[in-house]
C-alpha cells in the first residue's frame, strides 16, 4: 500500500538535489548511476540506490561506448532511410528504421523486415554480452532519431515482445517512468531517468510490463537503438 508520499525509496530521491534543475520538485528522479565500464563486471543498476529501487527490472549503465564508436554509428544512421513512424492515423515525430521485425498498428501484427544491417552487428554482439544472452536473441532492432523537440509519448511496447535494451547516441534524453495501471490519481509516482549519450538500458521484469515510459521532447538531436527480444508464449 503506497502511502500519499509515495513508497519510502520514492521519497528518499525526492530529497536528492536534482540535476540541472531538470527534475521539477515533487517528482522522482534517479540522476546518479554507478559508473561501471563495459560487459563482464558486477553492476549495481542505479548508483546508490536501494536494492528494491523502483522500477525493478532497470538497469542502466554509462559510457557504454566510447566516442570514437558513437561516431562512427552516428555516422551510418544518417546513411539509413529513417521515416517518420506511423500509429494508425497518427505520424509521429521520431523517424525510424527497423530491422528484423516491424510492428504494423493498423492490423496488429509483426511482419518480417530486412535483417540488421552488417555495420550494426559488432553493437548487436556487445549488447548481447552486457545483456548476457546471444546477439540472435534480438529479433529486433529499431533504430530511431530524435529532431530537437521531439517526443515519445506514454507507453509499453507491445506484447510481442519481452526485453528491450536501448543505446542513447548524441544528445541527452529524459525517460520517464510511471506505474501501470496506475495506482491511484492521486500519487504522483514518477521517476526520470536521465539518458546519456553512450549509455545502455534494459526494461526488463516490473519495468517492462508494470510500468509506462516516454521521452521527454529531447533539447538536441539524439539517436537511439533499442534491441527487443521475442517474448514467449
Ligand atoms: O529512444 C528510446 O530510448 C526509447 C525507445 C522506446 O521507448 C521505444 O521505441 O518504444
Amino acid at each position: 500500500m503506497r502511502s500519499k508520499r509515495g513508497p519510502r525509496h520514492l521519497a528518499e530521491y525526492n530529497r536528492q538535489v536534482p540535476l540541472s534543475g531538470l527534475f521539477p520538485e515533487n517528482q522522482v528522479s534517479i540522476q546518479l548511476y554507478r559508473h561501471t565500464t563495459h560487459m563482464g563486471q558486477e553492476q549495481l543498476p542505479l548508483f546508490g540506490a536501494p536494492a528494491d529501487t523502483e522500477p525493478q527490472g532497470l538497469r542502466y549503465e554509462r559510457e557504454f561506448l566510447d566516442e570514437r564508436e558513437e561516431g562512427a554509428l552516428i555516422k551510418e544512421i544518417q546513411c539509413l532511410p529513417l521515416a517518420e513512424m506511423r500509429y494508425k492515423s497518427y505520424t509521429a515525430r521520431r523517424r525510424i528504421v527497423s530491422y528484423g521485425g516491424q510492428y504494423d498498428f493498423e492490423t496488429h501484427s509483426l511482419h518480417s523486415v530486412q535483417e540488421l544491417p552488417p555495420d550494426f552487428h559488432a553493437l548487436r554482439q556487445r549488447v548481447a554480452a552486457w545483456y548476457g544472452a546471444p546477439p540472435e536473441v534480438f529479433t529486433q532492432v529499431l533504430v530511431a532519431e530524435y529532431r530537437p523537440g521531439t517526443p515519445l509519448g506514454w507507453h509499453r511496447d507491445v506484447p510481442d515482445f519481452e526485453d528491450i535494451v536501448g543505446v542513447s547516441l548524441a544528445g541527452h534524453a529524459i525517460m520517464r517512468f510511471r506505474p501501470y495501471p496506475p495506482k491511484s490519481p492521486s500519487v504522483r509516482s514518477l521517476v526520470k531517468l536521465e539518458m546519456e549519450p553512450r549509455s545502455i538500458y534494459l526494461l526488463s521484469g516490473p519495468a517492462r510490463w508494470e510500468w509506462q515510459h516516454s521521452v521527454a521532447p529531447t533539447k538536441s538531436l539524439r539517436y537511439s537503438i533499442t534491441f527487443r527480444t521475442r517474448r514467449q508464449r
